[in-house]
């Protein structure tokens, strides 16, 4: 079989009526299941950076840019993901449209998005844990909440200390595979309430916060450029957007529930369009409060609503606003979890990755063994790994999964043109072009050592395939099967 043979549309659908993945979740599942992934440390941490270092007020105007990027490539997940309704994503639709080595690609990739974007989001839970027990006077030993690779200096003081082991940020994924491992309606409805909470508290910030913006915040709307490009002005705001990029991740990890959606051809559009449109709407309010009652220039924190909390005459809130962001954290863990298993589930079941990727527990119905295996994968880089990297590794993972999901949909419409598709993107191929640009600009502004990495990782997995996913899939099918 070559390396560039397509799997076709019949026989995935078919291998996927095979399995026995619970098909249980509803549209409102769906887009909470989105908003779940979406809203996160991106928003809670990050925007206060951008504003400070990049855009300043601007930044709202970085997240619609964001948002621009994030929905063409939202379109054409929308279109794979009807024509498509299985486990698998992005990989599915890679191994239709162009191979089994383009698929095997997308699917190692996808591993940065999900497990190593599970990682990252672990670590800030375990920053906003620490800073909310000194709230109430506990303190945690820092050396335990920190990576070795990462010297931490101690809040209030110029103490630098060394790290040793990120223990909070391995406590959550440990708790978080339990509760895959007992079920996709559990975790469903765990993610559903957390949603909840965490879009109450983006709400009530807004709804609070907007008597107190200062509208000499807002000027200069945009900081004039310093000089250095990227550093304010319009160059700025384009970094900003590869910046709060991130908080857009998450709402493609809908479409690896497809396989679990109970009418995928009508809901998944709604799941992944519907959590991006609302998570759009929400954050470009909430940057335009923040950068409202805050000024630019001191957002410089890693808790930048705390701040803005403070600045009004609801700092009893304080407290419950940070429990209830931890939480929403929790959710982003959830769900990139249940899309990595998922994800991994298809290869194996495609004879690309070992069995144990695709093994149901019998009582549960979910991979089970895989949940155990990421755990200790996304455990590894939660308890050791600096966070900038982790974060940088997640965006530049993601955008490449994106431009490839365009490029599918441009080549699914020279190869199938008269497949039935429930969900159809406008005007191809002008979107997914747009969408490729989008997305390669942003990966374009995250550097050159980000590129590194993404090159390493994929070389490890070039290794594998060639090493073991390659002979595996060859000795299974002695015959070309297209
Ligand atoms: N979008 C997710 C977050 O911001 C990954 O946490």
């Amino acid at each position: 079989m070559s390396l560039f043979a397509t799997k076709p549309l019949d026989v995935i659908l078919a291998d996927a009526e095979h399995e026995s993945l619970k098909r249980s979740l509803t549209a409102p599942q769906l887009v909470a299941l989105g908003i779940g992934a979406i809203i996160g440390a991106g928003l809670f941490s990050l925007t206060g950076i951008a504003a400070a270092q990049d855009a300043g007020p601007a930044v709202v105007l970085s997240f619609v840019l964001a948002a621009i990027g994030c929905a063409f490539a939202g379109i054409c997940y929308s279109e794979f993901s009807t024509m498509i309704p299985i486990a698998g994503s992005a990989y599915t639709y890679a191994y239709a449209t162009m191979g089994e080595l383009m698929a095997w690609i997308i699917g190692w990739d996808l591993v940065l998005e999900y497990a190593v974007g599970a990682s990252t989001v672990a670590v800030s839970w375990s920053a906003y844990v620490i800073s909310f027990l000194k709230d109430f006077g506990i303190a945690f030993p820092a050396a335990f909440a920190a990576s070795p690779f990462e010297p931490v200096t101690l809040p209030g003081t110029t103490t630098v200390i060394q790290g040793i082991i990120n223990l909070p940020a391995l406590f959550i994924v440990i708790v978080i595979s339990g509760v895959l491992i007992i079920g996709i309606q559990e975790s469903a409805r765990l993610n559903s309430i957390i949603v909840v909470l965490k879009v109450a508290v983006v709400l009530i910030f807004i709804v609070l916060g907007w008597s107190y913006i200062n509208p000499k915040n807002y000027e200069p709307f945009i900081p004039p450029n310093t000089g250095v490009t990227g550093v304010f002005g319009w160059s700025g705001v384009l970094r900003a957007a590869g910046v709060v990029f991130f908080a857009f991740i998450g709402f493609d990890a809908v479409s690896t529930a497809a396989q679990e959606a109970k009418n995928p051809k009508k809901d998944m559009p709604i799941g992944i369009i519907g959590s991006l449109a609302v998570c759009t709407i929400l954050y470009v309010l909430f940057s335009h409060v923040l950068t409202g009652i805050v000024n630019y220039t001191e957002l410089k924190v890693a808790a930048p609503v705390a701040l803005a909390i403070d600045r009004t005459s609801y700092t009893w809130l304080r407290p419950a606003i940070k429990l209830a962001i931890i939480l929403g954290f929790t959710s982003v863990i959830l769900v990139m979890l249940l899309g990595q298993s998922r994800v991994f589930f298809s290869m194996s079941r495609d004879g690309l990755l070992p069995k144990v990727f695709s093994a149901i527990h019998p009582r549960f119905r979910t991979p089970w063994r895989s949940n155990l295996l990421f755990m200790v994968f996304t455990g590894a880089f939660a308890a050791f790994a600096p966070i900038s990297y982790l974060g940088e590794m997640t965006s530049i993972g993601t955008l490449f999964a994106f431009v490839l999901v365009c490029i599918g949909i441009i080549i699914m419409r020279r190869t199938h043109p008269d497949l039935p598709r429930p969900f159809k993107t406008p005007l191809v191929p002008l979107i997914p072009i747009l969408g490729i640009a989008f997305n390669v600009t942003m990966m374009y502004g995250l550097g050159w050592s980000n590129w590194a990495r993404l090159f390493i990782w994929m070389a490890i997995g070039m290794f594998v395939y060639f090493g073991y996913s390659r002979k595996r899939v060859t000795a299974a099918n002695p015959t070309p099967t297209q």
